[in-house]
């Protein structure tokens, strides 16, 4: 979904850059750089840091970002700009041997992202390098290669030893044929500034693809989602997280200013219930809140949350709640 023309700070549908600190667009179209616009898909195992760097790279919080693995469900696409160039990045979920239903849809979704991208940057973790997950990915990148360039980026260097960074460098690059190497740390902002210029001049030249002021191409209502189901995935144990999924039923602006936003938690047993809800509450209560005081920022306006948990057995099964994460259904059979 594209939000074309549309130019306040936050469109009901459309997520927007809020506070513009770049030049005025007539500045730049004074310059003699032609335009550039294209896709960076961010592909890599579970918890390599995609979302963070997506987030680092637009400059806002888009994807939730948690320590457990497959966060990411869906594609989710935010929107840089560099010079005279609009990188949109898609970030992926992760990469792994699917099982279930669920996520076999998130490993197509993130194969998918690759194969449309205009550059492919894989991220792995400098502290586990190459491992057998990695081993996989570049198995079936070198099988089926994309039609794009695909750079390594060594991801959380804060975290490994500088020694240990130049043996997997050489490592990596006897294992496949990368366009580039970079070392960056999502989290710290270490070495990202030259993958986004490096990114930048990749892009092919044309018309930029979204509005200068849009950040990412995810209506509102899954953002809403996404930040509760951040909350619960951080609070809750085990298996939980991957067990559950969160909707938003309602959003309705008010005369006040402020925005009601009604959702529903879905998890597969009754027993879940009582765990999502907490004693006396409790759990739910704080994860409201949490979601809440997020929302609240990100929208620049109050927000009144309301959060029901309802048992759905089959939900894991059920088309309409792939089509609400944007993943298809088919695509797990
Ligand atoms: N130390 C460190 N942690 C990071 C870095 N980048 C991401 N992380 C952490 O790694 C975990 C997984 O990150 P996330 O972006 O959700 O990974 P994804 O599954 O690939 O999207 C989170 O706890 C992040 O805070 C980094 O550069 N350094
Ligand atoms: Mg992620």
């Amino acid at each position: 979904m594209v939000c074309r023309g549309i130019k306040t700070k936050v469109a009901r549908d459309c997520v927007f850059r809020s506070d513009l600190d770049r030049p005025p667009s007539y500045l730049r179209s004074m310059t003699q750089t032609p335009a550039r616009a294209g896709f960076v898909a961010l592909i890599g195992e579970p918890n390599a840091g995609k979302s963070t760097l997506l987030n680092r790279m637009v400059g806002a919080k888009v994807s939730i970002v948690t320590h457990k693995v497959q966060t990411t469900r869906a594609r989710i696409r935010g929107v840089a700009i560099e010079g005279a160039s609009q990188i949109v990045f898609v970030d992926t979920p992760g990469l792994f041997r699917p099982r279930r239903r669920l996520d076999r849809a998130m490993v197509a979704a993130a194969w998918g992202g690759a194969s449309d991208a205009d550059v492919v940057v894989l991220l792995i973790e400098a502290q586990r390098g190459l491992t057998d997950g990695v081993r996989a990915i570049l198995d079936r990148l070198r099988d089926e290669p994309p039609k794009a360039p695909v750079v390594l980026a060594i991801n959380k260097i804060d975290r490994a030893p500088r020694d240990r960074l130049l043996g997997l460098t050489q490592e990596m690059a006897e294992a496949f044929d990368f366009a580039e190497v970079f070392m960056i740390s999502a989290e710290k902002g270490y070495g990202t500034d030259d993958l986004k210029a490096w990114l930048a001049g990749r892009m092919p030249e044309g018309p930029w693809l979204y509005p200068e002021d849009q950040i990412a191409d995810l209506p509102l209502r899954m953002l809403a989602a996404e930040t509760t189901r951040e909350k619960l995935t951080l609070r809750l144990h085990q298996e939980l997280p991957y067990q559950l999924t969160v909707e938003t039923e309602g959003w309705e602006e008010r005369a006040d200013g402020s925005v009601r936003i009604d959702q529903v938690v879905y998890v597969a047993r009754e027993g879940h219930r009582g765990i999502v809800l907490g004693r006396g509450g409790e759990t739910i209560k704080a994860v409201g809140k949490a979601a809440r005081e997020d929302l609240s920022e990100f929208l620049d306006r109050k927000v009144h949350l309301f959060l029901q948990v309802k048992v759905r057995e089959k939900w894991l099964d059920e088309r309409a709640r792939f089509e609400a994460m944007g993943l298809d259904f088919r695509d797990g059979g």
